[in-house]
């Protein structure tokens, strides 16, 4: 249906009609994209059998990706992309008086992640597929994705993302896999021919029904699979003997437990929150998963001795590690294996990703809410607890302090991380600070004890979606430019560095810079009704809302800037339009702070005529993946100003670079290594390094009031907070004022100063476009290291020991 435009504009009216029983002018953008999104689907759909099939039949080792984020975004593009036949269909539809962009724009954004964690595992299936590696994801379908954010007087209000509304065209809901998983009851020893075995009753049945959305590699016919959970209630014996008993409310209620367990992902980003629910949840995407995975390895496999040479499974973060106990269950329990032999198996199919040394991200459950939802769980991970102690006792004995330091099981609560780390065999960071963080301090006593399960492996982008999807421009760009051998093999885009002071092609690349910003100011003005000057700098700064990000640190800039304006009225700068965009976790008030805080500087600076339009301020509602992904091509200058040490990684850093944007960003997670690789002089660091910040912390030695006596700007700023304009507002400012005034965790005054320096630096160089486009070149020359196709091949090789397939 997709061999030339003819037969494409014929199958397609010949759909649109029959799918939605209108006359084709009736039809509207929504019905013709279910119509081309259903097209796809058909005709991925016999490779992506065959693949499966294929899998299946050499044996393959495969690995699946336990996560319970997956921030999809759009679909459609991607897939016509991968599928080699976007043009095809853009033509057509053209023919057909269609714009395909309008059609796109149809397709809900899948916004079943908050932030780069779940982005990450998208652009992970994303590799995987492409590089033909037997690779699935496995991970929950919400029926309610992150909240959608509206803006209403400044203030964020959330409202529910009924993502699923009009159904969703990539998935195939499959009802015969369909699990059941236990919660709750009791757990008893029987004997029965002799052996003892442990006997589950009383609990609660929830029936994991999994939706499958086809992962499409780029032109080579691989597609991987997306395994996404549903939960329901179990219309068998437990209702009916409810029914007989009259107990109609009873039903009803049960199946309200067992709905909302899909029902919504918990908008936190790094906190957690919603605890029964959230380990309710954690433990379906476990269970299903491995009963399926186990399930299938049967199929095709005589021995669950060789599991762990033919499976691997990942676990992003630690929100999946239930899946250590799970497979020790289904192993011991369902499949007889003793606990030696089990736990060989399962620690050698296990590995886990870090994403985070916040200290309040680091996931741990009170003994008696995990006992009482998992009994059969609990006493696995008590007697791995056991067991860990005991050996920890015969390296440090008597050494009471260190064994509850690494104990898993202390304080009443179970450290997840630490079961993550005792039941994996590799444990991975996210960057090389991080993942030297990681083995240097957070868990500095794991890794003298296991020095070889720590292991970097630094995040990576698709450059496919994040260039060839969101920046076909660009991409065209360096196609004429070194061909296009960089879409299979990213670093080719080195080849870029050549034309770094190539006139032309400088120009070429201001061109699209300048193509992309027109249409990032026009939609600008649609969505807010603000005015912004395509040829000013344009500043981004988009991530989730949260006090470590240091969006503050940005606006104190912005403050200052205005002042100086305001002050001397000849003065002259390089015009900036500063773009915000971020949710805030609903409970996280001192994000929600900041959200209202950047909306009433951007409505006085915006309307403040005296400053001749010389800066803007603009907050993009409601950001996600379609949105990075208009904005990112049209932006100058990357913020990745995270207090050092904080920011396990950062990818929209690698994002921005890949797009040509200058970076302006502290010494943190993977700022540094971009900084390798373009070459400290092509962007801008500044500020603590992730020493002295972590000194500060441990000597506790940082006077914030020290740092604010002596400089008259941050005496100026924070006081408009309580007495200047911004206090007049109804907004109340004072929590941050004296958030940043008693402690300052975050160390914002402490940068502040080396933040302006660095921003005036900023402005000055791009006045120079010369020399600005060749640093913007070979940023893009050096960002193929960071595609998540080399992230994916180390993983592939050294932890999960996959190969490419065909
Ligand atoms: N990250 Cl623990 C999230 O997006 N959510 C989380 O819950 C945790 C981490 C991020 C982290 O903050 C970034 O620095 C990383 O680049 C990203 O994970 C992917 O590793």
């Amino acid at each position: 249906m997709f061999e030339n435009k003819d037969t494409f504009k014929a199958t397609f009216l010949d759909r649109l009609v029959s799918m939605h029983g209108k006359e084709v002018q009736e039809t509207t953008p929504s019905d013709q994209y279910q119509t081309l999104g259903c097209m796809v689907r058909e005709f991925i759909s016999s490779s992506w059998v065959n693949t499966t099939d294929f899998y299946e039949e050499n044996e393959s080792k495969q690995v699946y990706y336990l996560s319970m984020e997956f921030l999809l975004g759009k679909q459609l593009k991607n897939n016509l992309l991968s599928l080699g036949v976007y043009s095809i269909c853009k033509e057509g539809l053209m023919e057909l008086g269609i714009d395909m962009e309008q059609l796109e724009g149809k397709e809900p954004d899948a916004g079943l992640g908050n932030g780069g964690l779940g982005r990450l595992a998208a652009d992970f299936m994303d590799s995987l597929a492409s590089l033909n590696m037997p690779g699935h994801g496995c991970g929950i379908r919400y029926k309610y994705g992150l909240f959608e954010q509206k803006i209403m007087d400044g203030y964020q209000i959330e409202v529910p993302d009924y993502w699923l509304k009009e159904g969703n065209v990539w998935e195939i809901r499959k009802s015969d896999q369909a699990f059941e998983v236990r919660f709750g009851g009791e757990v008893h020893m029987r004997e029965a021919n002799g052996d003892l075995f442990f006997e589950h009753i009383n609990y609660e049945p929830v029936i994991a029904v999994p939706y499958d959305m086809p992962m499409v590699g780029y032109h080579n016919e691989t597609v991987n699979t997306l395994r996404l959970w549903s939960a329901e209630s179990i219309m068998k014996d437990f209702e009916l003997s409810e029914l007989s008993n009259h107990n109609y409310h009873k039903i009803v209620e049960y199946k309200r437990r067992t709905e909302e367990i899909s029902e919504f992902l918990y908008p936190d980003d790094s906190t957690e929150e919603g605890r029964v629910l959230r380990l309710k949840q954690q433990y379906f995407l476990v269970s299903a998963s491995l009963q399926s995975i186990v399930s299938r390895y049967k199929k095709v496999h005589q021995d669950l001795k060789e599991f762990s040479n033919k499976i691997a499974i990942h676990t992003n973060d630690t929100h999946p590690v239930l899946a250590i106990p799970e497979l020790m269950r289904i192993l011991m329990d369902e499949e007889g294996f003793s606990w030696k032999d089990a736990w060989e198996i399962t620690s050698n199919t296990i590995s886990y990703t870090n994403h985070t040394i916040l200290s309040e991200a680091l996931e741990t459950w009170p003994i008696e809410l995990f006992r009482t939802l998992l009994p059969r769980i609990y006493m696995i991970v008590e007697e791995i607890n056991e067991r860990f102690c005991r050996d920890l006792w015969k390296k440090f004995p008597s050494n009471w302090d260190k064994i509850s330091d690494l104990a898993i099981i202390a304080d009443n609560q179970i450290r997840m991380a630490h079961l993550a780390v005792v039941g994996s065999h590799y444990v991975n960071g996210v960057s090389k600070l991080h993942s030297n963080i990681l083995k240097n301090q957070l868990m500095k006593d794991f890794a003298s004890i296991m020095p070889n399960k720590f292991t970097n492996k630094t995040n990576g982008i698709s450059h496919r979606r994040w260039l060839l999807v969101a920046n076909s421009c660009l991409a065209g760009t360096i196609t004429e430019a070194i061909g296009s051998s960089w879409i299979n093999n990213p670093t080719a885009l080195q080849n870029l560095t050549n034309f770094s002071n190539d006139r032309g092609f400088q120009e070429d690349i201001a061109k699209v810079k300048a193509y992309n910003k027109q249409n990032l100011a026009n939609w600008i003005y649609k969505d807010s009704g603000v005015v912004v000057d395509p040829s000013s700098i344009f500043d981004v700064h988009i991530k989730r809302m949260h006090a470590y990000k240091r969006q503050l640190l940005n606006v104190f800039h912005i403050i200052d800037l205005y002042r100086r304006i305001k002050a001397d009225p000849n003065l002259v700068i390089t015009p900036r339009t500063f773009i915000f965009g971020g949710k805030a976790a609903p409970s996280y008030h001192l994000a929600k702070d900041i959200v209202k805080l950047i909306n009433t500087v951007a409505d006085i600076v915006n309307q403040d005529k005296t400053i001749r339009d010389q800066i803007k301020v603009v907050f993009i509602k409601n950001y996600g993946v379609s949105d990075a992904e208009r904005i990112i091509p049209a932006t100058d200058v990357s913020e990745q100003i995270s207090t050092a040490s904080k920011e396990a990684s950062g990818t929209g850093n690698m994002k921005f670079m890949m797009n040509g944007a200058l970076t302006i960003g502290t010494h943190d997670g993977a700022n540094i290594e971009i900084a390798e690789a373009a070459g400290f002089e092509n962007l801008f660091l500044f500020g603590l390094k992730p020493e002295e910040v972590l000194r500060y912390y441990a000597e506790g030695n940082y006077i914030v009031r020290e740092v604010y006596n002596q400089d008259p700007r941050l005496i100026y700023i924070l006081d408009q907070f309580i007495n200047g304009p911004l206090s007049k507002e109804k907004a109340d400012f004072k929590s941050i004022y004296y958030s940043l005034l008693n402690h300052d965790e975050y160390f914002v005054l402490k940068d502040f100063s080396s933040y302006v320096e660095t921003q005036n630096k900023v402005a000055h160089a791009y006045v120079n476009q010369e020399e600005w486009l060749k640093k913007s070149i070979i940023n893009i020359a050096n960002s193929g290291y960071f595609s998540s196709d080399r992230t994916i091949k180390e993983y592939g090789e050294e932890i999960w020991k996959i190969k490419p397939m065909r």
